[in-house]
């Protein structure tokens, strides 16, 4: 088989390049190593951009996203058993953030791909990818234990922090930069109404809290756990209880629980790969970076790879030129590089350290506590704050 344009992963960033692609004309294929319910059974990202919310509208998915999804134009911080609202809206000049679940998101990539007939491979092993550094780049691949081979002029590596193209990269040809977090986020995805109609950070004596949401009836919880933690250690109860003790007695009070529909810790880290370009090889998303959650910007950033990399791609093919495809790399990292500092210090300001860690100690936790003081009473740093959080403007 020959394709344009070989997609290694069906997450958000390999089905939204296949669908911007599509829509171009150019012929491609999504390689995934699992199932489709597999994938969607991932619990992962809840906040959009308005960036990765113009991209769902661009492809023609906006439908069910602005049926469904909700707009936020502030997020409160729990600070000393206080809940400070951040403005993001006033603060940021009208920009606002969209709770849609990246489940959503990838449920209607998929069906939008299905409904196409565009070329996908679901439970594709052993995915290898050959010659992406000469002139006849390939992926193969087994089915069913068929073995097949893809031709192609170009690779998207979109297959994730634990993928095989960054892997299929000559390690004295990529840069890795990686800061390992000295805790954990324990997530909770529960049918009950959110405890407030907009995210609650709490940076708590006992640890982190995150109250977040999937929609109205649907809430999404997250307290830090320790690195050495496990799901089994923590029952329902037991998680509400340690919930309920990190957030300010107005939430603690009203808050409604109930079964986990999901459970999971999910390490901290921050990670970026230099360059996302090997000759034919492109890598985005995960596969070339990874940021603690606490910013929202993991998804984020993947579309913002995603809208670099289809417009390169399309530049090359209608109008013969590699200008995109040669900026690509420099392009995506300059955004890259801002949403891991802002992923890094919001994780800095809102999470309690182990008193030894590194620079931390006593002093640390004093400076942190002065630097949530300050961001609530400056709009310098709270505008700071917010126009990194509804995410930075995108160039082209
Ligand atoms: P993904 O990892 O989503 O997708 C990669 C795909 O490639 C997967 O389907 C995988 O099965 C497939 N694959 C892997 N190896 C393959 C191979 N060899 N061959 C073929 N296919 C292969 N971001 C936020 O903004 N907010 C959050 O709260 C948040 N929580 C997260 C929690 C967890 C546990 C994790 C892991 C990530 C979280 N993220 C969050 C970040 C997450 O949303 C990612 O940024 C997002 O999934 C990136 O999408 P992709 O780049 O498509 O990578
Ligand atoms: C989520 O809803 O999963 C979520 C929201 C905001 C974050 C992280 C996770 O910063």
């Amino acid at each position: 088989m020959r394709v344009q344009v070989a997609i290694i992963g069906a997450g958000p960033s390999g089905l939204l390049l296949g669908a911007l692609l599509h829509q171009s004309g150019i012929d491609t294929i999504v390689i995934e190593q699992r199932s489709p319910d597999y994938v969607l059974s991932r619990i992962r990202a809840g906040v959009l951009e308005q960036g990765t919310v113009n991209l769902m509208d661009r492809i023609g998915l906006g439908k069910r996203m602005h049926a469904e999804g909700l707009v936020h134009g502030g997020f409160n911080l729990g600070y000393r058993n206080t809940r400070h609202r951040i403005d993001i809206n006033k603060l940021t000049g009208g920009k606002n953030v969209m709770v849609y679940g990246q489940t959503e998101v990838t449920h209607d990539l998929m069906d939008a791909r299905a409904a196409a007939g565009a070329k996908t491979v679901y439970e594709a092993e052993n995915v290898q990818l050959h010659d992406f550094d000469g002139a006849s780049p390939r992926v193969t691949y087994t089915k069913d234990g068929v073995q097949h081979e893809v031709q192609c002029d170009f690779i998207a590596g979109c297959d994730g922090y634990h993928g095989a193209s960054r892997a299929a990269v000559p390690a004295g040809s990529i840069r890795q930069h990686e800061r390992v977090y000295p805790f954990g986020w324990l997530g909770v995805l529960s049918d009950t109404p959110p405890v407030a109609h907009e995210l609650i950070y709490s940076n708590h004596e006992r640890g982190f809290a995150l109250c977040s949401m999937r929609s109205k009836t649907r809430s999404r919880y997250y307290i830090q756990c320790s690195l050495d933690d496990k799901v089994e250690r923590w029952s329902d109860q037991a998680f509400w209880d340690e919930l309920r003790l990190r957030l300010d007695p107005e939430a603690a009070e009203s808050m409604v629980t109930g079964p986990s529909i999901e459970k999971s810790i999910a390490p901290l880290r921050s990670f970026v790969a230099e360059p996302m370009r090997f000759g034919k090889l492109f890598l985005a998303g995960d596969a070339a970076h990874i940021v603690p959650p606490t910013g929202a910007k993991g998804l984020n950033l993947a579309a913002s790879d995603v809208h670099y990399l289809s417009h390169g791609l399309i530049e090359y093919y209608q109008d013969k030129s590699p200008a995109g495809i040669n900026a690509y790399s420099d392009r995506s990292l300059r955004r890259v590089w801002k949403a891991v500092r802002f992923s890094w210090w919001f994780t800095s300001l809102m999470h309690r350290f182990p008193p030894h860690e590194h620079d931390r100690g006593e002093i640390g936790q004093k400076i942190q506590e002065a630097e949530i003081d300050y961001l609530l009473g400056s709009t310098a740093a709270s505008t700071a704050l917010a126009e990194n959080y509804v995410g930075l403007p995108l160039e082209v």
